[in-house]
């Protein structure tokens, strides 16, 4: 009996084979590369180019790019795409760890290098299993834990996303015409034909506890279970009971107009509930003619628009479309000189943390639904929803919608 795992007898599994890795190996490069692409849609829809306010990743050069300025419609765009974003990467956890499974007897073959080409595969490996592990290990951290690596987390997800992409997109090129052929097979039923350039199959198996089928099964079930106990996290209501396992999202929300998903607290970021008392407040919009101070009266004299838009975190987790009420932004840019809209940037009453400032742009400020809000279904916002008045804009995600705002400054950033 082979006692070393650089023998190919040493690996025993029956499931093991060119066919079982292939199944595996074509989900992944549709599920990964949707992953891939919501991903970057994720970081052009934090304004990137408006840094170093949004992005204060460092040293991006190239990476850096984006297309196009973040769209307000649909508003819902964002909602989707990183839904589909967090949900499928959680749901796609076994199929990355069966994949991983069905060829790690690879990682001990002997010799470890047999030529240049044999060492440029490894290495290339090594930054497609590294590369994968790293993104799935820090978005699912990110999801789960707060924002466990507060201000870290962005670059090192957007590099490591590169790094995986370059190596996946070389195996997929290496690989993807022998899965699919592999996987013709299976389909017209000759998967259990003798295979005898199946690198991957135990040369001396254990007789099958179970068949191959019946484990891409349990694969596929493992992954509908997690679906199921995190989709619930992007709607309302039962729904959103379903998802045990998160993503995580703050604290219960309670009942009433309020009663929607809170991110963080006003307790939780240190805000004062003096600083937000409706008399005391006052907001500053600073522009091209000059300062303009406001208070709550104010604002409540000015025209007031509604717009039904939901909230959409980055940690994937989203809420149905409230019902906002506030000032447009375009209509505070006017009070400060601009008849058309240019960026703003916007502070909140928050002195520590991430995200108590943000900046949006102009194609978000001139929509007539980009509210500075000050109620929320017919209610003024909770302290913990950004008493007395925040940002509100469709398509955006969450991040942007800053809370307990106490300045807007506009011009081109
Ligand atoms: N000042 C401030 N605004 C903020 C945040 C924050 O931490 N501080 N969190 C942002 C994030 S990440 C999200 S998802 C939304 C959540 O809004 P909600 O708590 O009202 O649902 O608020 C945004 N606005
Ligand atoms: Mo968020």
């Amino acid at each position: 009996m082979p006692r070393f795992p650089s023998s190919p007898a040493f690996w025993r599994s029956p499931v093991r084979g060119a066919r079982f890795t292939s199944v595996l190996g074509l989900v992944l490069l549709a599920g990964m590369t949707v992953l891939f692409v919501t991903g970057l849609l994720s970081y052009a829809a934090y304004n990137p180019d408006l840094s170093p306010v949004n992005d204060k990743t460092p040293g991006k050069g190239l990476l850096g790019f984006f297309l196009f300025s973040w769209p307000t419609d649909p508003h819902w765009l964002y909602r989707l795409t990183q839904g589909v974003h967090v949900t499928l990467g959680l749901a796609l956890v076994p199929v990355l760890l069966a994949k991983l499974w069905s060829v790690v007897p690879r990682l001990f073959a002997l010799p470890p290098v047999r030529s240049l080409a044999h060492a440029l595969e490894r290495l290339s490996l090594l930054l497609l299993v590294g590369g994968a592990l790293f993104e799935f290990v820090t978005g699912i951290l990110n999801v789960q834990l707060d924002y466990a690596f507060p201000g870290s987390f962005y670059p090192l997800h957007l590099y490591g996303a590169w790094v995986f992409f370059a190596a996946f997109l070389a195996h997929v090129v290496l690989k993807a015409p022998a899965a699919v052929r592999n996987v013709r097979k299976m389909r017209a039923g000759r998967e259990d034909e003798e295979d005898n350039d199946d690198e991957l199959a135990a040369p001396d198996p254990d007789p099958p506890t179970v068949s191959r089928r019946g484990a891409l099964w349990m694969v596929g079930g493992g992954s509908a279970l997690l679906f199921g106990t995190s989709v619930g996290r992007s709607f309302d209501g039962p729904l959103r009971e379903t998802a045990v396992l998160s993503p995580h999202g703050g604290p219960e929300p309670g009942e009433g107009p309020n009663g929607f998903q809170i991110n963080k607290t006003a307790a939780y970021v240190g805000i004062d509930p003096r600083e937000t008392d409706p008399e005391a407040w006052r907001l500053i919009v600073t522009g091209r003619s000059g300062t303009v101070r406001l208070s709550l009266t104010d604002l409540r004299r000015m025209r007031l628009h509604s717009a039904a838009l939901p909230i959409a975190c980055v940690e994937g987790w989203s809420t149905a479309d409230q019902w906002w009420r506030g000032v447009p932004l375009r209509d505070l840019a006017a009070l400060v000189g601009y008849d058309d809209p240019p960026d703003v940037f916007v502070r909140s009453l928050q002195r520590r943390g991430a995200f108590r400032s943000a900046a949006l742009r102009a194609n978000q400020v001139r929509d007539a639904r980009s509210l500075l809000a000050l109620d929320v279904n017919g209610e003024p916002l909770s302290a913990d929803h950004g008493r007395p008045a925040r940002i509100i804009v469709p398509a955006a995600p969450g991040v942007l919608n800053t809370k307990w705002v106490t300045r807007l400054e506009f011009g081109e950033l």
